[in-house]
């Protein structure tokens, strides 16, 4: 009996904590699938590093806007590094024109914490008579801690320009790896309550943006599980439901209601205590 009751008090002090948690302060955290998208129709920004015969044109022909990167002698490029959470998977497309026989590159290296290459993927064109689009799917090892992306020229003959517009990266379906995998669609009205619930209250504070990496760090691998075996989805379901209920009552509710729904979690382990004193008082008299 008491032991259950401590199991009560313990669930209800864990709830009442990560309501809390859902709570904090918000601080200014970007959020969102999207990561980088460059069109460069901006001043190029301290976002790329550009060596050599590098830089930003605005005449035609350009895939979209006005203008694109180019890149115009042997050695030049425009390299950006981006923060990841290791085991993600990441879209990632450019749009790629290769006058001539040059060769355009947009290389894309996860980097460990000691800034080492741990895994590339190439997108390539050449030979191009306009823009053409080249994309790939990756996924982060478990070390990644940075993506670079690096735009760059090879085979040089004559007098050749390569030109980079529009390049991207973006989590698939906003990274709800395991919900996605348990709908089977990244549509799912379940789907897009948790996502409100990761951009709006988790990812704008500190311990929920910890809880998050945490969580693509572990998903990734159970997602492919659930796929695998589709039996497995409604069991899923079912386990994501109370989760579920809980998201929506966090994005359906008022500030004020919240503050009510903490108070009353927090007068539930006051009351058992009180109560708890009183049944020890009882057995001791
Ligand atoms: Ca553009």
């Amino acid at each position: 009996m008491k032991k259950s009751l401590l199991v009560v008090l313990a669930l209800t002090l864990i709830l009442g904590t990560v309501s809390m948690l859902l709570l904090a302060a918000p601080l200014p955290v970007s959020a969102g699938g999207m990561v980088v998208n460059q069109g460069f129709e901006s001043v190029l920004g301290s976002e790329w590093t550009v060596v050599g015969s590098a830089g930003r044109v605005c005449t035609s022909p350009v895939h979209e806007g006005s203008c694109a990167a180019e890149i115009t002698g042997a050695g030049g490029s425009l390299t950006q590094v981006i923060n990841v959470l290791g085991l993600a998977r990441y879209d990632c497309w450019g749009w790629i024109y290769a006058n001539g026989s040059a060769e355009g590159r947009i290389e894309l290296s996860f980097l460990d914490e000691n800034s080492t290459v741990i895994s590339a993927t190439v997108l390539s064109a050449n030979n191009t008579t306009g823009y053409e689009l080249r994309t790939a799917t990756m996924r982060a090892p478990y070390q990644a801690t940075q993506l670079q992306i690096r735009l760059v020229e090879a085979g040089w003959n004559g007098s050749p320009v390569v030109r980079f517009d529009d390049i991207g990266v973006n989590l698939p379906f906003g990274g709800c790896f395991i919900a996605t995998a348990a709908y089977g669609t990244p549509l799912a009205e379940e789907i897009e309550v948790l996502r409100q619930v990761r951009d709006e209250h988790l990812l704008t504070n500190p311990v929920g943006g910890l809880f998050v990496s945490l969580y693509y760090r572990i998903s990734p691998p159970v997602a492919d599980f659930i796929e695998d075996y589709p039996a497995l989805q409604a069991v899923v379901r079912a386990e994501l439901l109370p989760t579920v209920a809980l998201s929506r009552l966090v994005v359906n509710t008022t500030f004020a209601q919240k503050m009510a729904i903490v108070g009353g979690l927090a007068l539930i382990p006051l009351a058992l205590a009180v109560w708890l004193r009183r049944q020890a008082r009882g057995v001791n008299v």
